[in-house]
């Protein structure tokens, strides 16, 4: 076999025992068309294909590695758990160490549980809202994806956008009728609905900067409303922070907004790049919780003891004082280059930048809602992707996911993008 074609040879046994060839649909180019590298390495800021290319990498496993990638300190944490034993399927010191973290950096967090992915923290969270609450119906929005649960499934973000069938079949429409979908950022819709139908709904759940329609910022009005809303009509407030918990700020989102939500879901950056997940919040909620209370929530690997020391180890690198800003100033750099280079082209394009999380878009101005974004210019995107993966720079291979820096993203490496982008703008 030879080198040359191997992500070609490689998709192409995938897909003999692997449904599409992957084991998540965006990893499969399917909206940017080609063939999806298949990785063999990586290091810091870069990545290598299995035919040896190298990129440098703005997915960074889709959010978690906020320290680049196979960063020593991590590896030396997740081999030192290793060898002691991979999992134990009972509670270890390490995983009070982590909730303690977890607690004393996030003020809303009372208590927390584990858990090993972003859907099982998001899925688990309403079901704890309907338990404490009582009432079934749930509030989201158009465009925001929180992971592959019957009840997220309407109207979702991320891969349903990607393939351009935002809600899935196979969730019953009994399931789906209690998800009730309004638009982001859209204020007076969501006073009307409260004003409607208050009493009935147990949750509200956002993406405060939603990263699965690329990104888009929730407004301060937005927040507001969500929060007094929720409030007033007894309804819990969830905030989905799988993709901006630890990665927009050192209290995420929340603490941008100056916010105290009743729940909160926590995915990616808090295991460092192993699966590990978690959700928490109020005491008097979380005490619902199996064995104390009614609501049943369980895990063979939860609280998996080496995702645990992979988190604790990333958490200790990313509370470091300075962290954040470095970080935020890196991506704004980047996502400054790219609108200048754009710019100077004469090319419809904008870029907005939350800590180290990044959207770009084909369209003159960043928009604010799910409407703006499907009116970007999806061909343009998928040239730039294509001609800048060539370039190796390696890109979300779609135009609804945010991309993200690292802290081994050295200036040489922004610049170079940056360098990569102008002479594609042209
Ligand atoms: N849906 C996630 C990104 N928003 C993960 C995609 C993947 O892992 O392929």
């Amino acid at each position: 076999m030879t080198t040359a074609n191997r992500n070609e040879q490689l998709f192409e046994r995938a897909r003999k025992h692997i449904p599409g060839g992957v084991n998540s649909p965006v990893r499969a180019f399917g909206s940017v068309g080609g063939t999806p590298r298949f990785f063999t390495r990586g290091e810091g800021a870069y990545v290598w294909d299995a035919d040896g290319k190298q990129y440098i990498d703005y997915v960074g496993s889709w959010g978690p590695l906020i320290l680049g990638h196979a960063h020593p300190a991590v590896i030396e944490a997740v081999t030192r758990a290793a060898q002691l034993g991979l999992s134990f399927g009972a509670p270890t010191e390490a995983e009070i160490d982590l909730a303690d973290l977890l607690c004393a950096l996030l003020p809303s967090l009372e208590q927390v549980r584990l858990v090993s992915s972003g859907t099982e923290a998001t899925m688990s969270a309403i079901r704890l809202a309907r338990g404490f609450t009582g009432r079934d119906k749930l509030i989201k929005f158009e465009g925001c994806y929180h992971g592959h649960a019957d009840s997220l499934l309407v109207k979702a973000g991320s891969g349903l956008l990607t393939f351009g069938n935002p809600s899935s079949a196979g969730v019953p429409a009994a399931v789906a009728a209690d998800t009730i979908v309004l638009p982001y950022n859209d204020v007076a819709a969501l006073e009307a609905l409260f004003a409607e139908k208050g009493s009935e709904i147990a949750a509200l759940i956002v993406e405060p900067v939603a990263g699965n329609m690329n990104l888009v910022q929730a407004s301060p009005a937005f927040v507001a409303a969500m929060r007094k809303l929720t409030h007033d009509h007894g309804a819990l407030l969830i905030y989905d922070e799988v993709m901006t918990g630890f990665r927009v700020g050192l209290q995420c989102a929340q603490g941008l907004h100056g916010i105290t939500p009743d729940l909160t879901c926590l995915g990616k950056v808090i295991g460092g790049g192993m699966p590990l997940a978690a959700f928490g919040g109020r005491a008097d909620i979380m005490n619902k919780l199996a064995p104390l209370g009614p609501v049943y929530q369980a895990g063979t690997l939860s609280g998996n003891p080496v995702a645990v020391a992979a988190g604790i180890a990333t958490l200790g690198i990313l509370s470091q004082p300075g962290f954040f800003e470095q970080l935020a100033e890196r991506t704004q750099f980047l996502c400054d280059g790219l609108s200048n280079a754009a710019r100077e082209a004469g090319v419809a394009f904008s870029t907005q930048a939350v800590g180290g999380m990044f959207g770009i878009y084909f369209s003159a101005h960043a928009p604010q809602s799910y409407a703006q974004v499907m009116a970007s210019d999806r061909e343009a995107f998928n040239r730039f992707f294509h001609a800048m993966l060539e370039q190796g720079v390696y890109l979300a291979p779609s135009a609804f996911e945010a991309g993200f820096v690292s802290m081994q993203h050295q200036m040489h490496d922004l610049e170079q993008t940056i360098a990569t982008a102008r002479r594609i703008f042209g």
